[in-house]
């Protein structure tokens, strides 16, 4: 091996190794054979499911961990600029099946189950989901570091180790109750526990000053201390040998905290105090909407900061000593601004531990960290009351003092004493309570500023940042979202995967996937036609039975699969999509005999989580129980209409439900949705939009054309004036027939639906519900339409999964790498 020197211990050791592990399906079995044995400590002779997947996935850990260090060696030789992705979310799902494709030996493993007696997909099935986080901006961290390690970028994830994630939902008679996700309960093959690398983390106590070579310098004297520790995660690339790193932290308590109390006899009581100190990383905060000041929350994003700056700050000194090249060298993306408390924290490293005066350190500052902004709605903007930053983060607040008042002054220079506008742009609030606006401090500290799509971006400079785009306009730009093709295709649809490869004479696009464009010229070719077709449909069988499974429905697969899967909110109309439901139901109700003969068959699916707070998103699920009630149980309907909902929705329902679908909703009051990542899974599965003119769709409708697709309602800037206008304006019959439907009872609960009637009818309807009524059901019926003929419904489908390309996260992450963070590939040799 390079670099060893004849007969040195090394060599002798790497012999003793026997080289790298055989992919072999007979090398295969000996290894899953050897954990059963060895690592779970079952009999080799008899092992059930669940064992065998552990078995299977400690033997796939073993070979992602050979790439793992291969790949982490020849990063620090190369030494190459470093992007770390500081994320205090993400949405893995399942790791099994994604590994062994990305690492290229799915079918070698298949193999070798099935002599051992046992089938993949069951075994993969026995997997549960790692959700640490809760929605889009989640699962699209998820999808970058699927993207980032295909693409060979020098890249490190950082997050935290929640030991209970996003909370499970139970349906108990119509209404959602929240049960705790301890994920870590069955353990988890895929982590590296790296006890030796841990980092103390401050809270609390004072600010004093020193006097260090006649040079005053300020020393933060902390009240309480908390270990983080280091647990790896191996992301594999595709069709590569790199495998890069999610590191995620968990709390401990710190051994050198709080000798004193021990001191002092109370033995018990005060091992029950530092146990404490676990509770920062115990648990994934479950709203998506709004924050609200609470002291864990901010522990929770210190801690997590505070441990991945130390590590990227020992990760530099190990191979460079002056900080002059800091910034040719670290990238830093804040995935929102959660992890915005690394900016002042690495001001903090730098002047009061580095000793590096202040303006070099802010040089350095300034041009590292790089902001995403996921969000268009008020009140997903952070703010952090200034008390308690006081009390937990002296240093750091005094920090933030500096910044803003540098910023202001060089400000006043530019703007001249337009108060308003100086306090609207102040990282300062002033009022009855002092707030730290969040993102003023990620705007004034960030290289870029980055928004998820167009129209955010548009959004962002008209109303977010307004002020702020007018003064530094180049700091705003986009980078549509995007997902990964190897999730979304490859490891959730194999069969149409196989597919595309067949008529695309290539599988190269599931790491070039613009070739999926070439699908275009097929699209009118009646074999594929068939074949196409053929696919989807077992998808739906498939999907059939599970949703029977679930919910006790029975659905055919010859009706329509109308889906509507995301979180439960108002700005994304679930109710709208339940009000057409009702309304397609009194239509089917009042039908003549022979009409009814002309209805296309529909199984209306919708499944999403409601933040436990969120009380207009919670009536919204009982809403749908209770009409699918009616609907599902009435004989006049039968198979013409049913409305099902999936409980519990994650990634690997996900993964289930959206091959499985031939019309997805995305139907957001149009300057709502930033982006939108669920869009695009459905259109790389073939499945047909029917969407506003809202965040990335505007962008897919330009790829693939609004004939291909069922576009309605307001655009983004009517909405400002109809909702002006909306007291003159009077909604239309039909829409107030089904409002007043819910509203009367007839499905019940009156009481309990009375609010979402009255928000919609008595206070301003400000989603517009009433508004884009008429055009949402011309949409639906479009679709009906489109759908009897097949012929052309399937040609839509395949023109959907053929534009899906511009879409995937590998285009986002190469235009980060390039326009943002100044990256470039460093691929590990094979
Ligand atoms: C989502 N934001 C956007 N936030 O809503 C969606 O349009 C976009 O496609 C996606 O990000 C990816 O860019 C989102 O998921 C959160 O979940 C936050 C979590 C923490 C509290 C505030 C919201």
């Amino acid at each position: 091996r390079a670099g060893l020197a004849p007969d040195s211990k090394a060599e002798r050791m790497f012999g003793l190794m026997d080289g790298f592990l055989r992919n072999d399906p007979l090398s295969l079995q000996k290894d899953i054979l050897y954990h059963v044995e060895y690592t779970v400590a079952r009999s080799r002779f008899s092992f059930d499911d669940f064992e065998a997947y552990q078995a299977l996935a400690h033997s796939v850990r073993d070979r992602l961990i050979e790439r793992w260090h291969d790949t982490q060696q020849y990063f620090k030789r190369k030494d190459p600029k470093r992007l770390y992705f500081l994320s205090l979310e993400f949405l893995m799902g399942r790791t099994l099946s994604n590994s062994i494709t990305n690492l290229g030996i799915r079918n070698q493993y298949a193999e070798a189950l099935n002599q051992l007696g046992f089938e993949l997909e069951v075994v993969a099935e026995q997997e549960g989901d790692a959700a640490l986080g809760n929605g889009g901006l989640a699962r699209l961290s998820a999808c970058q570091m699927d993207s980032l390690a295909t693409l060979d970028f020098p890249a490190w994830g950082y997050g935290l180790r929640y030991q209970y994630g996003l909370f499970r939902q139970v349906i108990l008679d119509g209404f959602q109750h929240e049960h705790p996700d301890y994920w870590l309960n069955f353990g988890n093959p895929w982590e590296i526990e790296r006890i030796h690398v841990s980092y103390s983390v401050k809270f609390y106590g004072t600010v004093e000053e020193e006097v260090l070579n006649g040079e005053k310098n300020k020393i933060w004297v902390p009240g309480e201390m908390v270990e983080a520790v280091a647990y790896d995660n191996p992301i594999p690339g595709y069709g590569t040998r790199n495998t890069i790193n999610l590191r995620l932290w968990a709390a401990k308590p710190s051994d050198q905290d709080d000798v004193e109390s021990f001191n002092t006899g109370d033995y018990i009581n005060s091992v029950i105090n530092r146990q404490r100190a676990e509770t920062i990383s115990n648990v994934l905060y479950p709203d998506d909407r709004s924050y609200q000041g609470k002291e864990l929350r901010l522990k929770q994003q210190y801690f997590f900061v505070s441990a991945c700056i130390q590590d990227i700050i020992r990760r530099f000194k190990d191979t460079n000593n002056s900080f002059d090249v800091f910034t040719d060298k670290v990238a830093l993306q804040l995935n929102d601004t959660h992890p915005a408390l690394a900016i002042p924290e690495v001001m903090r490293v730098l002047v009061d531990e580095e000793h590096l005066g202040w303006n070099q350190a802010w040089g350095i500052v300034s041009k590292i960290f790089f902001l995403t902004s996921h969000t268009v709605q008020p009140e997903g903007s952070e703010k952090i009351p200034v008390d308690l930053m006081e009390s937990l983060l002296p240093r750091h607040l005094e920090i933030i003092y500096d910044i803003n008042f540098n910023f202001m002054e060089e400000l006043k220079k530019h703007i001249g004493s337009d108060y308003d506008r100086l306090s609207r742009m102040s990282i300062v609030e002033e009022g009855p309570v002092k707030n730290i606006r969040v993102a003023n401090l990620s705007v004034v500290c960030c290289y870029s500023v980055n928004g998820v799509s167009r129209i955010h971006l548009e959004l962002l400079k008209t109303r977010v940042f307004k002020d702020f785009f007018e003064y530094w306009p180049e700091k705003f730009q986009f980078k549509t979202n995007g997902v990964t093709q190897r999730r979304w295709i490859v490891v959730s649809n194999p069969s149409l995967c196989a597919l595309i490869s067949k008529w695309l004479g290539t599988d190269a696009w599931i790491r070039d996937v613009d070739l999926l464009m070439g699908l275009r010229e097929h699209a009118g070719n009646a074999d594929l036609h068939q074949e196409w077709q053929m696919v989807r449909r077992v998808n739906k069988i498939r999907l059939a039975e599970y949703i029977e499974a679930m919910s006790g429905v029975k659905v055919s697969p010859d009706a329509m699969f109308d889906v509507q899967v995301k979180r439960i909110h108002e700005y994304k109309r679930q109710l709208l999509n339940l009000l057409g439901i009702i309304h397609r139901y009194d239509c089917i109700k009042n039908m003549k005999e022979s009409d009814r003969r002309k209805v296309v068959p529909r199984v209306c699916i919708i499944g999403g989580k409601a933040a436990p707070g969120y009380e207009a998103a919670k009536k919204i699920i009982k809403l749908c129980h209770a009409v699918g009630e009616k609907i599902n149980n009435d004989p006049d309907i039968g198979d013409l209409l049913k409305l099902v909902f999936i409980p519990d929705y994650n990634v690997s329902v996900a993964e289930l439900v959206i091959p499985g679908s031939d019309l997805s909703q995305h139907i957001s009051t149009a300057g709502h949705e930033a982006s939108g990542t669920s869009n695009m899974k459905f259109l790389m599965n073939g499945c047909v939009l029917l969407a506003t003119s809202d965040g990335s769709t505007i962008e897919i409708i330009e790829e693939i054309g609004e004939e291909n697709m069922f576009i309605f309602g307001a655009k983004v800037h009517e909405v400002p004036a109809l909702r002006k206008k909306h007291a003159e304006m009077k909604a239309p019959l039909q829409f107030a027939r089904v409002v007043r439907m819910v509203r009367d009872g007839y499905f019940g609960f009156e009481d309990y639906f009375k609010p979402l009637c009255d928000a919609i009818d008595k206070q301003g309807d400000f989603y517009l519900l009433g508004h884009d009524f008429a055009s949402y059901l011309e949409a639906q019926a479009a679709a009906d339409k489109a759908y009897v003929d097949q012929e052309k419904w399937t040609r839509m489908s395949i023109l959907s999964t053929a534009g899906s390309g511009r879409f995937s996260s590998d285009r986002t992450m190469a235009d980060y790498a390039e326009k943002a963070w100044g990256i470039k590939p460093c691929k590990c040799p094979l």
